[in-house]
């Protein structure tokens, strides 16, 4: 099947973290593509991909940079497909500078900021099949039994001692 999810990092660096995205996407049987491009190392490539991105059949972007990480918003000046932004923990800063990076788009471009590193990642997976969603009946309830298994899982838990 054709892909419906682009993700897109800046490094491979990065595949730690958005591996979990990919494999949250997998579990929802949703096709996907992960490529590498930066907004810095790759910009002509970068912009390609995002500029032919919805006439190849994607619909929902993915962008994982850390530090200067301006790869989700350079994709979406590109496109008007929704452009999900995870931030990835960096060296020096925790991941607090690709967040700020991400979250602080000039009113005109939005992207959708996720939380950084891997609770991002899986969010950012989650969020596109809510997307994809909207018209997909047979994806909403994959969605909604996901939900309600990871509740009934919660309300399972006990802590020692504590019935
Ligand atoms: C960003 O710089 C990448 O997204 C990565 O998170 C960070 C470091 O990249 P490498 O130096 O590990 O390739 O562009």
């Amino acid at each position: 099947m054709n892909p419906l999810v682009g993700i897109v990092m800046g490094s491979d660096s990065d595949w730690p973290v958005m591996e979990k995205c990919a494999e949250k996407l997998k579990e929802f049987d949703v096709p996907y593509e992960a490529r590498i491009l930066s907004a810095h190392r790759t910009p002509d490539a970068a912009l390609d991909y995002a500029a032919t991105a919805k006439d190849r059949g994607l619909r929902v972007l993915i962008g994982a940079a850390g530090g200067a990480a301006h790869l989700a918003g350079v994709l979406a000046s590109k496109t008007d497909l929704p452009v999900l932004a995870v931030p990835m923990p960096s060296k020096h800063l925790q991941g607090l500078d690709s967040l700020l990076s991400m979250v602080q788009m000039p009113a005109g471009i939005p992207v959708a900021a996720f939380a950084i590193g891997d609770a991002g990642a899986v969010n950012a997976a989650l969020f596109s099949v809510a997307i994809l969603a909207l018209d997909d009946f047979g994806l909403a309830d994959k969605l909604a039994a996901f939900r309600a298994r990871q509740t009934e899982k919660v309300l399972a838990k006990t802590l020692p001692g504590h019935p």
